[in-house]
């Protein structure tokens, strides 16, 4: 018997992946955990009968041959199978998009970082050129919607936005996928969502602002995780934890981040917890650290935060051209068309006294101004940043002054300059070799 499972508290890219798995793998029986999110709760209570799939209990273990894992490579988040663990001659196969490296030894593994687990499955499908119905097509799109943002969030990859074309072709149901993808708001997610934001604390660190909330609820609130998602927008935050208070035993943490600069994901597993860079939650005993604790240790974590992005130095343009202050205008313009630069610098590498940039030469009325010195013309009040700022806090400097270059000084020496272009190179990934 082959069985295909997922998560505990299977999300529908969880889902989506075993329902896949079971007509991908003709014969197999989908395992679907006690513990699903509530969502899912309620789109299998009118879909179930859909679907060949049951709950652990209902198989019979012995039998099982084949165990293949979607969505998880990790035993401890798989429900009542762990009998499984370590059975000579079962054969195991994992499907995934998560980097975490799980315990799960499998004898074939497909694990890519792609927006949804289920677009590896999707790819399978349209290899073997199989057609799916509206109902299908409608759960695959559902999970790689909500596990992609609908095709928004950063991890999304092009293969996520083919899968989806494949589903929309074979007569996925928007209408239906919204319902289940965005659920009314009712009076009990409207009150947390007010009670957060009253309790909100925000910390400031290297320009982004990250908001903090320890929340103890009174009953179980359906759609928490997508309060917490609106939450952020309103309350326009970068990132967004919430620690909510589940008894005296335990506590779970809510992330979520909008800027790829703070990886919730990466944050929350040096809390032994996971997720993905926007999307991430880690549940922590309390004997282990308490819901204050729980809140200064963030703080630290978000304080160490030193996204691996590039800094100004693997971005600056070098050597830096520099002219003397008594050039004269009509010889700047010239070493600046020859070069194709808009800007040079006035002075010399240790002694900065100005810039000239492109738009300077508008202060120019008369022909004979272009004889006279670059001194007479350059702007005098010149910011430089460090080689070591971050790149993207300088693109925002950049904007906030509306300056188009940005000269580098390192012990007390001009050793390159950023100008817009640099930083365009570098938003849309085109750095120079
Ligand atoms: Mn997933």
């Amino acid at each position: 018997m082959h069985i295909i499972t997922t998560h505990k508290n299977t999300d529908f890219d969880g889902l989506a992946s075993v329902i896949a798995g079971t007509l991908l793998f003709p014969g197999s029986v989908g395992v679907i955990p006690k513990s699903v999110n509530a969502n899912v709760a309620k789109f299998l209570s009118t879909h179930k009968t859909a679907f060949n799939i049951v709950l652990p209990k209902e198989v019979n273990l012995d039998e099982v041959d084949t165990l293949t894992v979607v969505d998880t490579d990790q035993w401890r988040r798989i429900d009542r199978l762990n009998s499984l663990q370590g059975r000579q001659e079962l054969k195991i196969n994992i499907w995934d998009h998560h980097q975490n490296g799980g315990d799960i030894k499998a004898d074939f593994i497909c694990q890519e970082p792609v927006g949804a687990t289920v677009t590896l499955l999707i790819r399978e499908m349209k290899k073997k050129g199989m057609e799916l119905n509206p109902l299908i097509s409608t759960i695959l799109l559902i999970g790689l919607y909500e596990d992609t943002g609908h095709l928004s969030f950063p991890a999304t990859r092009p293969e996520d936005a083919m899968a989806a074309a494949f589903l929309l072709e074979n007569g996925a149901d928007l209408n239906v996928a919204a319902t289940f993808l965005n659920p009314p708001y009712e009076e009990i997610q409207k009150d947390v969502l007010f009670t957060m934001m009253q309790d909100t604390e925000k910390v400031n660190h290297n320009n982004y602002t990250v908001g903090i909330n320890i929340l103890r609820l009174e009953k179980k609130v359906p759609m928490l995780a997508a309060v917490v998602t609106m939450y952020r927008k309103i309350i326009n935050a970068d990132a967004v934890f919430v620690i909510l208070v589940n008894d005296e035993a335990s506590s779970t943490v809510i992330a979520r981040s909008g800027v790829d600069r703070i990886d919730v994901g990466a944050l929350l597993r040096q809390l032994g917890g996971g997720g993905h860079p926007a999307a991430a939650s880690v549940t922590v005993k309390t004997k282990d650290y308490g819901p204050e604790e729980i809140k200064e240790k963030i703080i630290e974590l978000v304080r160490k935060n030193r996204q691996s992005g590039a800094v100004v130095a693997d971005l600056m343009s070098f050597p830096v051209t520099f002219v003397s202050p008594d050039q004269k205008m009509n010889e700047v313009r010239e070493i600046m068309q020859q070069e194709s630069i808009r800007g040079v610098l006035v002075g010399t590498e240790t002694d900065l006294q100005g810039i000239i940039v492109i738009w300077d030469f508008k202060k120019l009325k008369l022909d004979k101004q272009w004889n006279q010195p670059v001194k007479a013309f350059m702007v005098r009040d010149v910011s430089v940043t460090k080689p070591d700022m971050l790149a993207s806090e300088a693109a925002q400097f950049m904007v906030k002054k509306n300056i188009g270059h940005l000269p580098v000084s390192h012990e007390g020496k001009i050793i390159g300059i950023v100008t817009r272009t640099d930083i365009l190179n570098y938003f849309y990934g085109m750095l120079p070799e």
